[in-house]
């Protein structure tokens, strides 16, 4: 990409003239080529293409005359710069950016600290309203001029608010009479990235690391700022940078100053920096003999790390830790709890306002034998004993990201912890960068699941809105997928996963639909028979994808690289990962019991649910091999066995899998050909490997069931 030098970046950005500091967006002409065909995109502007969005421009030009934008800071160039780009591209007209005049159809721009409009419109009580991050958009008549106001209480929450306008616009919609009041439910909205510090990223399909580690801290990539700018218009307020199998050099002053390189970078767009944390840093870098959190030498050791890293970064966020997992170090070496653990960060943050962010990824195999079962009884019994600086993170499923899984009984389990959700848009388990798998529609299944932990309706969306228990922190994390690859994320289609993250970290109750609405609008079209086609192959692919891969509850039937079907892989170093641990398949039956008469998994859940999933007549059919362990001929709701019903369910998917191809297909001419022809690539290959799955699993599993392959 396009590598400047530190001083050259902040002459051309941070003091620069606007489209270079935001030069992912600089303006573009929309207009057909001679031949009328549709100029042909490369991804890289992802949904920030900011394209006339159709018959309404014209309504927009009578509306928006100019924009008023007070203020010098950094977010406030940045702000101007997005308005002026945006404005321009949307517009296709200049639309002029003034310090202090305001006119008539204007679009007036500060908080009350900058301007001063804002502070005489009466807008006080509002802005209380949506503290420290959100914003109010009104249309408002003054002194015998229309404005259109984005105010807020910080500049960030500008920020936000001058996004959302511009969404607005970009998705064809008025704006001539607006009344919008946006706050987060959410305090950290964080992006994961699992880059190693040699360039690669563990479960990344999108070409190599982001972070050029050997040209920072000198070199800034104007992709850092292109980044920023995709993070911060959906919300996302802070990023962890490095894998949680986290590298301890990380935490060295060489590398510490690469990072403070990024958090100067991103500091405008209101991104918080974080790190994984290696738990033996004291001994891998620090030189100690032991990484005991009791130990006081070891306290000493994070309290002074601690203390560097803010001499570098003032606004640092805190630790991620990934501890006694996986083979990653943690404090049951010394026979220490999580709690101990995570405490003895927290309270060398505690000073500086950062936090940590402990994982409840793990599964120790003396804990119990059925793997789903171990971080709840790990945590549940250390519930009440971190520092309120800890908040505790748990992936969406008590496994591992399965295409579907019941929602993790953690959430709502955690009385007196705070707990935030954990999802990934890599599509490690949901065909990577090669299936077009829209999981906004997943996400939303996981946030609506009602966990009962307080009666109905404690969804798992009013747990992480610290709702059902007041939680100090409240958050969501999202496993992300960019790389270096010119679209971002491999396949076209996965910038939605990133896109979804974002909208439902902002409010967990926005529908899966509309998201799409919005991101399809954005990144491709406004056309409305095309927006509806595109629209409605994302609301199906992920249940298209789950019936070829692993209907009705199955999981795990992968191995290697967790991306093809290997439901016969059993030999790992362990046996939870393998495929037949899960699926246990024999002549009688397939299913792994989680019941009262099984492993038990099932009273880690609230009344009712508990009962519910016990009960194979109650037992939702999707998660019914999760549960039960059921013979061939078990009758499903259907009217089928169970065998028939498999049969049935992967021969859809397949059949779906090729039907997603033709629909695109449909759509030639009517998009760009090259990112038509990038998805249509993608979509074959996603037809072939789904028709590998339906034959190779029903093959597999029809040795056991011994009844013919429908
Ligand atoms: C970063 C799964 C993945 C690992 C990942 C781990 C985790 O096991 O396959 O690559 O490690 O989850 O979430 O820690």
């Amino acid at each position: 990409m396009d590598g400047i030098s530190r001083r050259q970046f902040i002459t051309r950005g941070l003091a620069g003239a606007a489209g270079l500091y935001v030069s992912g967006c600089v303006p573009v002409q929309w207009q057909a080529g001679p031949s009328g065909q549709i100029p042909d995109e490369d991804g890289y502007r992802l949904w920030l293409r900011y394209a006339p969005p159709g018959q309404i421009v014209k309504e927009y030009r009578q509306l928006v005359r100019q924009a008023c934008v007070q203020g010098r800071s950094p977010t406030f160039r940045v702000i101007r710069d997005e308005l002026a780009v945006g404005l321009f591209s949307i517009l296709g007209q200049q639309i002029p950016i003034s310090e202090d005049s305001i006119s008539d159809r204007s679009i007036i721009v500060g908080t009350p600290g900058s301007l001063d409009l804002i502070r005489r419109s009466n807008l006080e009580d509002e802005l209380r309203a949506v503290g420290n991050e959100g914003f109010l958009i009104r249309s408002i008549r003054l002194a015998d001029k229309d404005l259109t106001v984005i105010a807020a209480n910080t500049e960030i929450g500008v920020l936000y608010g001058v996004f959302h306008l511009l969404r607005l616009t970009q998705t064809g919609q008025r704006i001539r009479s607006l009344d919008i009041r946006e706050r987060p439910a959410l305090q950290l909205r964080l992006v994961n990235h699992w880059d190693n510090l040699n360039g690669t990223i563990e479960r990344g399909y999108a070409g190599r690391s982001l972070w050029q580690w050997q040209e920072l801290p000198e070199v800034l990539s104007q992709r850092y700022v292109d980044y920023a700018r995709a993070c911060a218009s959906i919300g996302i307020n802070g990023a962890v940078i490095n894998n949680v199998n986290a590298d301890p050099r990380i935490l060295t002053p060489t590398y510490l100053r690469k990072v403070a390189a990024l958090a100067d970078v991103w500091r405008p767009y209101g991104i918080r920096m974080y790190l994984s944390a290696n738990f033996a840093s004291p001994v891998r870098i620090g030189g100690l003999p032991v990484a005991d959190p009791l130990d006081p030498s070891v306290k000493d050791w994070w309290r002074a790390k601690a203390d560097e890293i803010y001499g570098l970064i003032p606004d640092f966020g805190g630790f991620l830790v990934k501890a006694d997992s996986e083979g990653q170090p943690g404090p049951k070496t010394y026979g220490r709890s999580h709690a101990e653990g995570a405490n003895l960060l927290a309270d060398a943050l505690a000073p500086h306002n950062g936090i940590v962010i402990w994982r409840a990824f793990v599964y120790d195999q003396d804990v119990d034998p059925d793997r789903v079962k171990r971080a709840y009884i790990e945590f549940t019994t250390l519930d009440g004993q971190f520092r309120p600086n800890v908040v505790i993170q748990v992936k969406n499923g008590p496994l591992d990201f399965q295409p579907r899984e019941p929602f993790h009984p953690l959430f709502g389990a955690m009385r007196q912890t705070s707990v935030m959700a954990e999802i990934q848009a890599t599509q490690e388990y949901t065909g990577q960068a090669k299936h077009l798998v829209y999981l906004g529609t997943m996400w939303e299944e996981f946030l609506r699941s009602d966990t009962y932990a307080k009666g109905p309706d404690s969804t798992v969306a009013k747990v992480l809105m610290g709702q059902v228990h007041p939680y100090q922190l409240t958050g969501m994390a999202c496993v992300v997928n960019p790389g270096t690859d010119t679209n971002w994320c491999g396949h076209h289609f996965s910038q939605a996963n990133w896109y979804a993250f974002g909208r439902l970290a902002w409010d967990p109750q926005i529908p899966a639909e509309r998201i799409a609405d919005e991101w399809v609008r954005m990144t491709f079209t406004n056309e409305g028979q095309v927006v509806s086609t595109i629209r409605q192959m994302m609301m199906d692919s992920h249940q298209i994808y789950v019936n070829y891969t692993m209907p009705l509850g199955l999981h795990h039937l992968i191995g290697g690289d967790h991306y093809a079907p290997m439901p016969w892989n059993d030999r790992a170093p362990r046996p939870d990962w393998t495929a037949t641990y899960y699926h246990q398949a024999s002549e009688e039956g397939i299913g792994f019991d989680r019941t009262r008469r099984g492993s038990g998994a099932v009273d880690q859940y609230f009344p009712p649910l508990c009962d519910i999933f016990d009960d194979i007549d109650r037992c939702p059919e999707e998660y019914l091999i999760w549960f039960h362990r059921c013979g061939w001929d078990h009758r499903m709701r259907s009217g089928r066995t169970l065998w028939e019903e498999l049969c049935a369910r992967y021969r859809l998917g397949a059949s779906q899998a090729a039907q997603l191809y033709k629909r695109w297909q449909g759509l030639a001419g009517r998009l760009d050909q090259r990112r038509h022809r990038e998805v249509a690539e993608r979509l074959a290959i996603q037809a072939a490997d789904a028709a590998k799955w339906a034959d190779q699993i029903l093959e597999y599993f029809g040795r056991f069931s011994n009844r013919p392959i429908g």
